[in-house]
């Protein structure tokens, strides 16, 4: 009875598939088309396809680049089978029954190894096959994977608990390549469940960078091997609440597995309150009058142990984070302290600065996109740096997170005007919560609406959500993210003209929302409803 042809085909840069399925004919098309972020295309139809735990395989085609024993898609394999039928305990690889529902993954270019890279998903090649059932073709290994979670996405169950999928074709790549999510491990301690289980919601919602906030103030939890006292006196505990060496590795195979990028923040010279506790000439003293009052400011950016000791911190973190980016901070620094330290002063008058901090800022930030170049690593930094002074290197992405539309626009045409590239989070601090939906806000910003040219314009990399830590810690973190961010997500992933409205995201994202939670993400409600087997 089932004389499923299924094809598929695959055309460029992207996922296509297609999903026919003979063997029930039980019309209606899902009210929602429930792919969370939209692809770019898809086409469903009413045509049924029932699936079973025992019958239901994923394989590599036979022409892919990509083998088993490339850990990423065979790991992939195993939590979509077990995403897709969760009570199933686990399999789709072995044997199954005859005829089973086959999932063929074709990737054309290799390797499988590595960390997933700043993104291009140009170069797209076009190829047509038929062949049974589902057959998934990108052009790389981390567009496959999104692949598998949009198949996951389509798998519905029935009133009887029976699984089935509608005949689907889709074809999708991202809009954006960057598409961050900061999380803010210094406010509070996140334990690593925490870490690990935001990393899966990302890649439910195809969100590709982890902006790990590491440190800041309050707190230091990254325990370094060359700087043990760092964490040692400056986390808030320094055996539990602190990120070892293997606890950063995990975060980052974690996020490798699932076509995530770990870009590491070691945030200076301000909001370094806590690094001063175990280098203790690091910060600049503070005076009251002539005498120091006990008090420190800033990394202070006229010693040049500061640079011997910046040097050797961020070599250390080159060595562990392999990404290619580093993001330096330079946000927020607050001057009174440099003003009032008498070797400041001086330096101020030896270099020319008059009495602009500012200058002193960017002398100090200039070292330490050097020290990042030198380090073979480019630089993200907060979008202060270049307020201060446009001299930095071409290659600086610059974030942008101040302001209302009309003001980060404006800085989106300054900055891109000057060539550099840009992340923008200001419109999507959801850290703040209001009464009400305001992922609809997150939803309707248009990155690329700011004067600019066509060049301008391609300068934005992408955007970022941003989860600071102030009123978060592990009680509440997943209710506020989920499903907010998930409307940055999409905004980040799909077409611009096909996502314009609102209302219509409203039902699937109410839908994706209860997705969430049968996978065990706490997300909390977008309002009034409920969602089948919510307490089961
Ligand atoms: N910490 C650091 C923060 C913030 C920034 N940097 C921040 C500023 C304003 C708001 C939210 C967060 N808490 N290191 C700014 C980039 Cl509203």
């Amino acid at each position: 009875l089932r004389a499923t042809v299924l094809l598929l085909s695959w055309v460029t840069c992207n996922l296509r598939f297609l999903i026919p399925g003979l063997a029930l004919l039980l019309g209606g098309v899902p009210s929602v088309l429930a792919v969370w972020p939209q692809p770019q295309q898809i086409r469903n139809s009413a045509e049924r396809y029932s699936l079973s735990a025992r019958a239901f395989l994923f394989k590599h085609a036979d022409v892919s680049a990509v083998r088993s024993g490339c850990d990423v898609l065979d790991q992939a394999f195993t939590r979509y089978f077990t995403l897709i039928f969760p009570e199933s305990g686990g399999g789709g690889t072995g044997d199954t029954g005859a005829d089973p529902f086959t999932v063929e993954v074709n990737v054309a270019e290799g390797p499988c190894d590595g960390y997933p890279a700043e993104g291009s998903i140009e170069n797209c090649k076009s190829e047509n096959h038929v062949h049974c059932c589902v057959y998934m073709h990108s052009w790389n290994l981390i567009l496959n994977i999104s692949g598998l979670e949009s198949l996951s996405q389509l798998v519905e169950q029935d009133d009887y608990g029976a699984y089935y999928i509608n005949k689907t074709e889709i074809e999708d790549f991202p809009r954006f390549q960057f598409r961050g999510l900061l999380l803010d491990t210094s406010r509070h301690y996140l334990p690593l469940q925490a870490i690990l289980k935001t990393l899966d919601a990302m890649a439910y919602s195809k969100l590709n960078v982890f902006h790990w906030h590491i440190v800041d103030d309050p707190s230091f939890p990254y325990q370094s091997r060359k700087y043990p006292d760092l964490s040692k006196k400056g986390a808030y505990h320094p055996f539990t609440h602190i990120y070892t060496q293997t606890d950063v590795r995990r975060v980052i195979e974690h996020a490798r597995l699932r076509g995530i990028r770990v870009l590491a923040e070691f945030d200076s010279p301000g909001h370094t309150q806590s690094w001063g506790n175990g280098q203790p000439s690091l910060l600049t003293p503070c005076y009251r009058g002539d005498v120091p009052s006990g008090t420190y400011g800033p990394v202070n950016p006229i010693l040049d142990s500061t640079y011997v000791f910046m040097a050797n911190l961020l070599k250390e973190v080159t060595s562990v984070f392999p990404d290619s980016y580093i993001h330096l901070g330079g946000d927020e620094v607050d001057f009174s302290c440099w003003k009032s330290n008498p070797d400041i002063k001086a330096f101020m008058k030896k270099m020319g600065f008059g009495s602009d901090f500012t200058k002193l800022e960017s002398f100090y930030m200039q070292n330490i996109v050097n020290i990042s170049t030198m380090l073979n690593r480019s630089s993200v930094v907060w979008q202060d740096v270049f307020d201060y002074h446009e001299i930095i290197p071409k290659d600086t992405v610059l974030e942008i997170w101040k302001g209302l539309p009309e003001e980060y626009q404006k800085e989106l045409s300054r900055i891109t005007k000057a060539g550099h590239r840009v992340l923008l989070s200001a419109p999507w601090y959801i850290n703040h919560i209001s009464y009400g939906q305001d992922w609809r806000n997150s939803y309707t910003v248009q990155p690329q609406n700011f004067s600019g040219t066509e060049e301008q314009k391609k300068l934005v990399i992408g955007g970022e959500v941003c989860m600071w830590g102030e009123y978060v810690d592990a009680t509440n973190l997943s209710p506020r993210l989920w499903p907010r961010a998930c409307a940055a997500a999409e905004r980040l992933w799909s077409d611009e003209v096909q996502t314009s409205s609102v209302d219509q995201a409203f039902p699937r994202l109410t839908d994706f929302r209860c997705r969430l939670l049968r996978r065990g993400i706490q997300a909390e409600p977008l309002y009034v409803g409920h969602c089948k087997n919510e307490y089961q």
